[in-house]
C-alpha cells in the first residue's frame, strides 16, 4: 500500500469510528429521526470515500504491476467482480471530478465535516 494513501486512510477510518459512536449516541437519545439520518448519509459518504482512496491505490499499485507484467486483464476482471457490490464506486455523478484526489475535495465551511451537504450536492 502506497504509505501516502494507507496514512490517510488510517485517519479516516478513525473519524469515521468517532462518527459512528456519535450516531450510536443519538440513537440512545432518541434524537430526531431526520437528524440522525442525515449522520448516517454523511457517514455513508465518509465511507464511500475510503472506498475511493482503496480502488486508487490498487490501480496505482496492484493493477499497474499486473499489466506490466502481462497479467492485467485478470486483475481488471477481479477488480470489476469486486465493483459489482459497489454502485457508489462507480456512480460518481455526485463526486465531482472523477476519483478527484481527496485533498482537491472541499469540506464544509461551517461544520468543518467533509459529509454530506445539501450545499454541496449538485
Ligand atoms: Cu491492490
Amino acid at each position: 500500500m502506497i504509505p501516502e494513501y494507507r496514512e490517510e486512510l488510517l485517519i479516516r477510518m478513525k473519524t469515521i469510528k468517532g462518527h459512528i459512536a456519535g450516531v450510536l449516541t443519538m440513537i440512545e437519545d432518541e434524537r430526531y429521526c431526520p437528524d440522525i439520518m442525515k449522520q448516517v448519509a454523511a457517514l455513508q459518504s465518509s465511507l464511500e470515500r475510503v472506498n475511493r482512496i482503496l480502488l486508487r491505490n490498487h490501480l496505482e499499485t496492484c493493477v499497474t504491476e499486473a499489466i506490466r507484467g502481462g497479467d492485467g486483464k485478470a486483475k481488471i476482471n477481479e477488480l470489476l467482480e469486486s465493483l459489482r457490490f459497489n454502485s457508489s464506486l462507480t456512480d460518481l455523478r455526485h463526486s465531482g471530478e472523477i476519483l478527484a484526489r481527496e485533498s482537491e475535495e472541499i469540506s464544509c465551511e461551517t461544520c468543518r465535516e467533509d459529509g454530506l451537504h445539501e450545499s454541496q450536492v449538485r
